[in-house]
């Protein structure tokens, strides 16, 4: 499917600036920071990031998440790596079939009306667009090898035509959520799971492969006509493209459990190697009015709304980067004239002739996003040279452009 036109981004060498440093970033897994310094190919760093469920438009909690990741890549370029990505869209699942249903609309066109909302909304946003950007119902075949292979290797069985996995088949499930039993079920119950389905080898075992219902799209594979259970589009479109034991998966922290957990777990049974990926990386949630901004709870700041209201992007940008990745927090109104305020006072002292040594401001900017994506650091290293402490404008504003995806 096609992404959305990245802007360009200034290489900060052709300003005499060298080269970045690869970042560290915290692994979920491992509860540590990890350097992500590219293992495999070499120079090429390999992110997947999970895509919307494309049934109500970008609200401002998934242009947190996509600005974090657009924040690694940037770091990543800019420490000279090339960066494959890849990012998915779930373009078929159950809630996007049911709001599909209630406006009386047909299930694609939602898909393709909102799928095209969100690329204008990353493109306002300035977020560096995926390499490959896959709709779930394009991978239809890469989940049916997936399934295969876990029949395979004795990791499925059939309850009533639906194929679920035996989480059982993977020794090494748990642990990037590290939860206990209880907590696990609930967060299946809560998460698109079905823990209390009556005749599952364990409530926690989840959908591969789902027989079709009378009315919904199915697509033919060998274990009947159905459609794919959630987690496998992801587990099947990181290895086609990324290949086993890519540096960065990525998504919300609302994915760690079940989704992450059980994507890498068929991973690493249906393709017999591990680890599915290097580091889990996870962005907080962003709330409104003390709850997770959700489609589903319909409590949503649109990234489309605020842009028809005039708001420029780059300063919805900068209220998005003020808050460390890893961070939940609330959206207020207050944040995005704070961020306003900040994009004014950096665009007059891009304006002016400072000149000075910018090597300092940026080696604090690149020293800031190594360490984890620091970026509410990053921004008050930008807003001390705004204050006029020093740094040639041409170069604080290619690396603004470049580190921080905001142009002057
Ligand atoms: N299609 C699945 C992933 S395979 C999905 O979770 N779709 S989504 O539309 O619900 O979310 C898209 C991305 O935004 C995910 O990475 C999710 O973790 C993230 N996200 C959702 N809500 C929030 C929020 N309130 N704050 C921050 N990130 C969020
Ligand atoms: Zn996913």
């Amino acid at each position: 499917m096609r992404a959305w036109a990245s802007p360009p981004v200034p290489a900060l060498t052709d300003h005499g600036l060298g080269i970045g440093r690869v970042p560290q970033v915290h692994d979920t897994a491992s509860g540590s920071l990890i350097e992500l310094a590219p293992v495999g190919t070499p120079g090429l760093a390999r992110m997947y990031v999970c895509g919307i469920t494309p049934y109500d438009a970008t609200h401002l909690g998934h242009a947190a998440t996509y600005v974090a990741f657009d924040t690694l890549q940037r770091v990543w370029r800019d420490a000279g790596l090339r960066v494959a990505y890849t990012q998915n869209v779930t373009d078929i699942d159950d809630p996007l079939l049911e709001r599909a249903a209630r406006d009386g609309l047909d299930w694609r066109h939602l898909g393709a009306r909102e799928i095209d909302l969100f690329r204008s909304d990353m493109q306002a946003l300035r977020v560096l667009a995926p390499d490959r950007f896959v709709a779930v119902t394009e991978t239809v075949d890469l989940v049916i090898d997936v399934v295969q292979r876990l029949a395979a290797a004795g990791a499925t069985y059939v309850l009533d035509g639906d194929v679920y996995f035996d989480v059982h088949a993977d020794s090494g499930f748990g642990a990037i959520s590290h939860h206990d039993e209880a907590t696990m079920r609930a967060l299946s119950a809560e998460r698109g799971g079905d823990p209390d389905r009556a005749g599952k080898r364990d409530p926690l075992d989840c959908l591969l492969w789902l027989a079709a219902r009378p009315g919904e799209p199915a697509w033919d594979s060998p274990f009947g006509t159905g459609r794919p259970g959630w987690h496998t589009e992801c587990t099947a479109l990181a290895v086609e493209h990324l290949g086993m034991g890519f540096d960065a998966q990525g998504g919300g922290n609302d994915l760690v459990f079940p989704h992450h957990e059980m994507s890498a777990s068929q991973a690493q049974v249906a393709f017999g190697t591990r680890p599915f990926a290097r580091a889990y990386v996870h962005a907080g949630m962003v709330g409104l009015d003390g709850q997770k901004m959700s489609k589903s709870r319909g409590n949503l700041v649109l990234v489309s709304r605020l842009l028809h209201q005039g708001y420029d992007p780059a300063a919805i940008r900068l209220a998005l980067l003020a808050h460390h990745y890893r961070a939940d927090w609330q959206w207020t109104e207050d944040a995005l004239g704070a961020a306003e305020q900040r994009l004014t006072s950096w665009r007059k002292a891009a304006g002016s002739s400072a000149a000075g040594d910018s090597a300092t401001v940026v080696a604090r900017l690149r020293t800031a996003l190594a360490d984890d994506l620091d970026t509410p650091r990053a921004l008050t290293v930008v807003d001390r040279w705004a204050d006029g402490r020093g740094g040639a404008v041409g170069e604080v504003v290619a690396a603004c452009d470049a580190l921080l995806g905001v142009r002057l």
